[in-house]
C-alpha cells in the first residue's frame, strides 16, 4: 500500500510539472480562423538583421510564410534603405539634431529640403511624431521617412510645395523584436506586444493649421500580431478588428499567429479610393505614453495646440495592429 501511495505521489508530481510548463513557457495557439487575412504561425526568418544599428532596440526585417503559402515581409515592406525616398529632417532626434522648440526647427529648416510636388504650390510644413516608424507621401510623391525605425523615439519636420486639394498618405509601423510575432522584450517579459500611434500637424505658409490627425482620417491595418486565439479576430465590412483579443505579455510567444493582408499597390496615390476604409481611431497622449519623450514634449505647442488639438491616430487596435496606412485629403 505504501509503495502505491508513493507511486501515485510521483505520478501526481510529474503531472503537476507538465501542467505548469504548459501554463508558463511554451504558450499554445488556440481556435480556428475564418476571416480574410493570410495567417502565419511562429517567428519569421530574419532577412535584414538591423536597419538601424545605433538604435536601442534591434530593427530587423524578416519574411514569414502563411498557411496559404503566401510570403509576407514583417513588420512591413519599407523604403528605409531606398535612397530615392528622402529622410525627413529632424525635429528631435537623440542621434541627430535636437531642437528645443518648433520655432527653432522652423528657423533652422533649409529651403533645399522642401519637396516640390507642384511648382506653383504653397509651402506646407508638417510636424510628425510616430511610434515607431512612418513613410509620408503627398499625392503619391515620397516626402519624408522616419530616421529611426524602432527606438529611440524621435520626431520630424518636413516641408512640401503643393496645390490644394492634396492627399496625405502615410505607412505607419509599430516595430517588433520578435519578427512575425508582434512583440518585444519589455517589462520583464520576452514577448510583450508594443503599441503604435502617430500624431501630425500640417501648417500653411501663413502658419495656420490646415490639417491635424484625428478621426476624419482613414486608417486600415495590414498586419496584426500576436494572435493567441484564432477565433478572436472579427471583421465588419472593411474593419479588421482584434478588439477582443488578448494583449498580455508572455515568456514564450513563439507559437502565436499573425494576420496579413495585401497592401494595395497604389495606396499612396491621390486617386486611390479610400472611401470604404474605416475612420482612424484616436488615442490620448496617456494611452500612447509620451510624457517622458522629449521628441514629443518639446513640441506640445504644436501637437497639443488648444485651438486645434492634434490627436494620436491608429487603426482600431493600437497594440496588435503593427502596419497601418492612414490617409487624409486637404481640400
Ligand atoms: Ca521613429
Ligand atoms: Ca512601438
Ligand atoms: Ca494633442
Ligand atoms: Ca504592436
Amino acid at each position: 500500500m505504501k509503495q502505491w501511495n508513493m507511486k501515485l505521489a510521483i505520478l501526481a508530481f510529474g503531472m503537476l510539472l507538465i501542467g505548469s510548463s504548459c501554463n508558463g513557457e511554451g504558450e499554445v495557439l488556440t481556435g480556428t480562423y475564418d476571416g480574410t487575412a493570410s495567417v502565419s504561425t511562429g517567428p519569421a526568418v530574419t532577412t535584414t538583421s538591423n536597419l538601424y544599428p545605433a538604435g536601442q532596440r534591434v530593427a530587423g526585417v524578416g519574411t514569414v510564410t502563411a498557411s496559404d503559402n503566401t510570403v509576407w515581409t514583417v513588420p512591413a515592406v519599407v523604403r528605409y534603405t531606398d535612397d530615392s525616398f528622402p529622410f525627413a529632417p529632424d525635429l528631435y532626434n537623440p542621434d541627430g539634431t535636437k531642437h528645443a522648440t518648433a520655432a527653432d526647427a522652423l528657423a533652422a529648416f533649409k529651403d533645399a529640403d522642401i519637396v516640390e510636388i507642384d511648382a506653383d504650390g504653397e509651402v506646407i510644413t508638417a510636424y510628425i511624431f510616430g511610434d515607431n516608424y512612418f513613410e509620408l507621401y503627398v499625392n503619391g510623391v515620397p516626402v519624408g521617412k522616419d530616421a529611426i525605425p524602432f527606438t529611440q523615439f524621435n520626431s520630424h519636420i518636413v516641408k512640401f510645395k503643393v496645390e490644394a486639394p492634396y492627399t496625405i498618405a502615410m505607412k505607419l509601423v509599430d516595430w517588433e523584436e520578435n519578427l512575425g510575432l508582434g512583440t518585444e522584450k519589455n517589462r520583464g517579459k520576452s514577448f510583450h506586444p508594443g503599441d503604435g500611434g502617430m500624431v501630425a500637424v500640417f501648417k500653411n505658409a501663413s502658419g495656420e493649421t490646415v490639417a491635424t490627425t484625428g478621426n476624419e482620417w482613414k486608417a486600415q491595418t495590414f498586419y496584426t500580431a500576436p494572435i493567441k486565439d484564432l477565433s478572436c479576430p472579427t471583421e465588419d465590412g472593411t474593419t479588421r478588428s482584434s478588439a477582443g483579443c488578448d494583449t498580455e505579455a508572455v515568456g514564450d510567444g513563439n507559437a502565436f499567429a499573425a494576420l496579413h493582408w495585401k497592401v494595395p499597390a497604389n495606396w499612396m496615390d491621390e486617386a486611390f479610393d479610400d472611401s470604404s476604409w474605416p475612420a482612424a481611431t484616436t488615442y490620448t497622449n496617456e494611452t500612447i505614453g509620451v510624457d517622458n519623450k522629449p521628441a514629443y514634449t518639446n513640441f506640445t505647442d504644436v501637437f497639443d495646440d488648444r485651438a486645434d488639438d492634434a490627436e494620436f491616430i491608429w487603426s482600431t487596435n493600437v497594440i496588435l495592429d503593427n502596419e497601418v496606412i492612414v490617409r487624409y485629403t486637404v481640400e
